[in-house]
């Protein structure tokens, strides 16, 4: 009998990973090991590994084989968590119900936790390439890099940085957004993709759906910076306005907001049908992204 898969199971595979990975880890360095784990196990929606395990799934059952892939992901979102809560980013001291990593650790240990993630994820993403010698594997891995740097998240992020206290353009806000959120959670689904081997016709759908679904993602973001709740976001509330930060809110209202999140979601489930495989789990994922309080 085939068994049914469900997000939960999938993410308790993300946590148990994630925690082995970190086990006896260090000797004089142990504190930045502390710092790392310390942020990285704090929880989180692990929606990044998540896109990419099912994803894969679509093309090949076996989603445990690409663990570590997946979970290189969540490092290297969990090390721009702390960077973006520095107080020379967004001086934040509260983040997924915790306090900031440099309000813990100390600003330089916590730029320290931020870079080793990004490098363990690099590690982690060699070690598997070595291992599954392929092109799956190394195209992968390098859209995954690309995406994290200066074309992709870092690229978005110094905009967000230059755009503080200034108009920007619809077409320079969709960049940062594009870049700084979108660009992960597009490199998630797509690594997922090529490592399961889709067909490229495939590819061109899960390439539609990623930017869709990570402009969704953004535009929410900016909702629940307005709307949300401080004890289920895990985080600070209204720092879009405290910062005077341009977002989809200061440019279309929240209405409109709420109305292109459910259009750009709607749109997503229909990219989803074109493809062969089960899009049950990954169509439940899209449709509770637009409803999330978190
Ligand atoms: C390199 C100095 C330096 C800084 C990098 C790139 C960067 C800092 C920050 C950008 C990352 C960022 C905060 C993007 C916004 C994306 C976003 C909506 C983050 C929250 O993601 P969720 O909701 O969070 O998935 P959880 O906690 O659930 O994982």
């Amino acid at each position: 009998m085939m068994r049914i898969m469900n997000t939960d199971e999938i993410k308790r595979e993300i946590e148990k990973w994630l925690q082995n990975y970190f086990v006896d880890k260090g000797s004089f360095n142990k504190k930045l090991y502390d710092a790392m784990y310390y942020s990285i196990s704090a929880g989180g929606k692990r929606i990044r590994p998540l896109l990419m395990l099912l994803t894969y799934s679509l093309y090949d059952k076996n989603y445990k084989s690409i663990l570590p892939i997946a979970c290189s992901m969540e490092m290297i979102h969990t090390y721009s968590l702390i960077h973006d809560d520095l107080p020379c980013m967004d001086d934040d001291d509260l983040r997924r119900g915790r306090l900031t990593n440099h309000k813990v650790f100390g600003e330089n240990i916590a730029v320290l936790a931020g870079d080793a993630l990004l490098n363990e994820a690099f590690i982690v993403m060699f070690d598997y390439c070595s291992k599954n010698v392929s092109k799956q594997s190394i195209d992968s891995c390098n859209l995954i890099c690309n995406a994290a740097g200066a074309e992709g998240m870092i690229g978005g992020q110094v905009v967000d940085v230059l755009s503080e206290h200034c108009t920007i353009t619809e077409e320079q806000l969709l960049y940062m957004h594009n870049k700084k959120t979108g660009a992960i959670i597009k490199a998630s689904i797509m690594a997922g993709a090529i490592l399961g081997g889709a067909p490229p016709k495939e590819l061109d759908y899960l390439r539609k759906f990623g930017d869709k679904l990570g402009l969704a993602f953004q535009i929410k973001d900016d909702i629940l910076d307005v709307e949300g709740d401080i004890e289920k976001l895990g985080k600070k509330v209204n720092v879009d306005e405290d910062k005077d930060k341009a977002t989809f809110i200061t440019l279309y209202g929240i209405d409109k907001c709420k109305a292109i999140c459910s259009e750009l979601t709607c749109s997503c489930l229909e990219v989803l049908n074109n493809l062969d495989g089960d899009i049950s789990i990954l169509k439940q994922l899209t449709q509770y992204l637009l409803f999330r309080q978190n």
